[in-house]
């Protein structure tokens, strides 16, 4: 693997970077694959990655229809934490925490992991009975987490209104020391760089337009670019997921929203921590280069424009200034929307179907970022051995006929 030093960079500009070395092939598809992966976002690229890695299949495809994270793992607000109440989704992302613990290091990619912690606020007694809960439900799982009073909060967040005049007082908050912050781009890009490495055709413009399947096993799609045989494809696919089910005659219990996100202009650094209120309603952390990342809930419709209507801008921004007073004559740089797919108890499908060969995951919906790692470790062990990885295995379709549903509106930090 090619290194630059700073020499390196120098050269590179008096060249116009027009002689950078690529980070993956453009390579032309195969007839066909061992594994196909349909998408090519962060959990699409991180299970095509362990496939090679840890199974040893190489012969894998990643079909993505625009570019690599072009989806929502580039859209997302890169918040990262494993506070879940449930023991199931507790190690499902408590799963994805550790490795983004050693994640620059595994890629050698540096995705900006940073640990500066992440506070869900309450302001109610209910909020506080639910906080409390979900943090001892935390500890028992081995998630570090603690409960804070308002003073806590504030020593935590000083420019943070938390008195007894703001118009909902924050009461206190769940504390996760280990949860942050990532890179997301970085994120995809690693993945890429590294599975691309040990052999991964990464298939960008490659749209899968349908499913080959007969007597019941999948043999392959196709695609803008003609058909790819397989008999083993994962779709991971997030805001589009029905599409592609509706393409294998499957119905998913999923709903499409849009979510939107926003940045200001770049500000001198005040914001050391993520701030998360699901009750008054939006959550804000500050990036590295000093803009302020702000997002809140889903626009209440379903569509599949990424973008989003202006009431749910006005209204985050409103629960911002609330919380955040000084942030009130803070300029807005940029806005955007993603596609997030819903599931009805806010946990994700990974998942065999009844096509065999044809795995889903899916129904992240606000929440898929932190997830990515452990996502695409556990998906990739499922692929390989062809049964769901004790992790993903809760996460299957059936709970939708058995009723083992995993509840987590409460956890999902922002609301759906
Ligand atoms: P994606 O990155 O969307 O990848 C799916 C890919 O599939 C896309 O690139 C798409 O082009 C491709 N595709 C679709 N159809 C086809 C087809 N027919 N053929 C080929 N390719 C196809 N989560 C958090 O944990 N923390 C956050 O702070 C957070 N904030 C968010 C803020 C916003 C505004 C949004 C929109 C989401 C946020 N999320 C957050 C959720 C998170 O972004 C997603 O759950 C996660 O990124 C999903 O990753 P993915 O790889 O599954 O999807
Ligand atoms: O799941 O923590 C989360 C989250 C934050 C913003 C969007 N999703």
């Amino acid at each position: 693997m090619q290194r630059y030093s700073g020499f390196g960079l120098v050269k590179h500009a008096l060249r116009h970077h027009e002689d950078w070395q690529r980070q993956w092939r453009n390579p032309t598809p195969k007839p066909g694959y061992d594994v196909i992966i349909v998408g090519g976002g962060g959990h699409g690229l991180a299970t095509a990655y362990y496939l090679a890695k840890e199974h040893g299949i190489t012969n894998v495809a990643v079909l993505e229809k625009g570019w690599l994270g072009g989806g929502n793992t580039a859209r997302n607000t890169t918040i990262v934490r494993s506070n879940y109440l449930w023991d199931e989704s507790a190690a499902l992302y408590e799963h994805a925490m550790k490795h983004w613990e050693g994640l620059s290091q595994e890629l050698n990619y540096n995705v900006m992991f940073s640990q500066r912690g992440v506070l869900n606020l309450g302001h109610t007694l209910q909020d506080m009975r639910d906080i409390q809960r979900r943090v001892n439900a935390n500890r028992l799982n081995g998630i570090d987490g603690e409960v804070l009073d308002a003073e806590g909060v504030q020593s935590l967040v000083p420019i943070m209104d938390c008195s007894k005049r703001a118009r909902y007082p924050v009461m206190g908050a769940s504390w996760q020391p280990r949860a942050g912050v990532a890179r997301h781009d970085a994120v995809a890009w690693g993945y890429a760089r590294a599975a691309d490495a040990l052999g991964v055709d990464l298939l960008q413009n490659t749209e899968v337009t349908g499913f080959k399947i007969r007597d019941g096993q999948i043999q392959g799609v196709h695609t803008n670019r003609g058909d790819i045989e397989s008999k083993t494809v994962g779709c991971v696919t997030a805001g589009n997921s029905s599409v592609l089910a509706g393409m294998a005659g499957l119905n998913l219990p999923l709903e499409s929203h849009p979510l939107q996100a926003l940045v200001s202009e770049p500000l001198k650094p005040v914001l050391d921590t993520v701030v998360m209120s699901n009750h008054v309603h939006g959550y804000i952390s500050q990036s590295d280069k000093g803009d302020l990342v702000i997002g809140a809930g889903i626009d209440g419709y379903n569509g599949y424009g990424q973008r989003g209507s202006y009431p749910t801008v006005e209204h985050t921004l409103q629960a911002i200034v609330e919380m955040f007073p000084i942030f009130s004559r803070v300029r807005m740089n940029r806005q955007w929307g993603g596609i997030v797919d819903t599931c009805p108890d806010a946990c994700p499908i990974l998942s065999k179907t009844k096509v065999k060969g044809l795995y889903f995951n899916c129904g992240w919906g606000t929440g898929g970022f932190k997830a990515t790692p452990g996502s695409g470790h556990v998906f990739a062990a499922s692929l390989a051995k062809g049964e769901m990885h004790p992790i993903a295995a809760p996460f299957s379709i059936d709970r939708f006929h058995s009723g083992a549903l995993i509840d987590e509106h409460g956890a999902a930090g922002v609301a759906h």
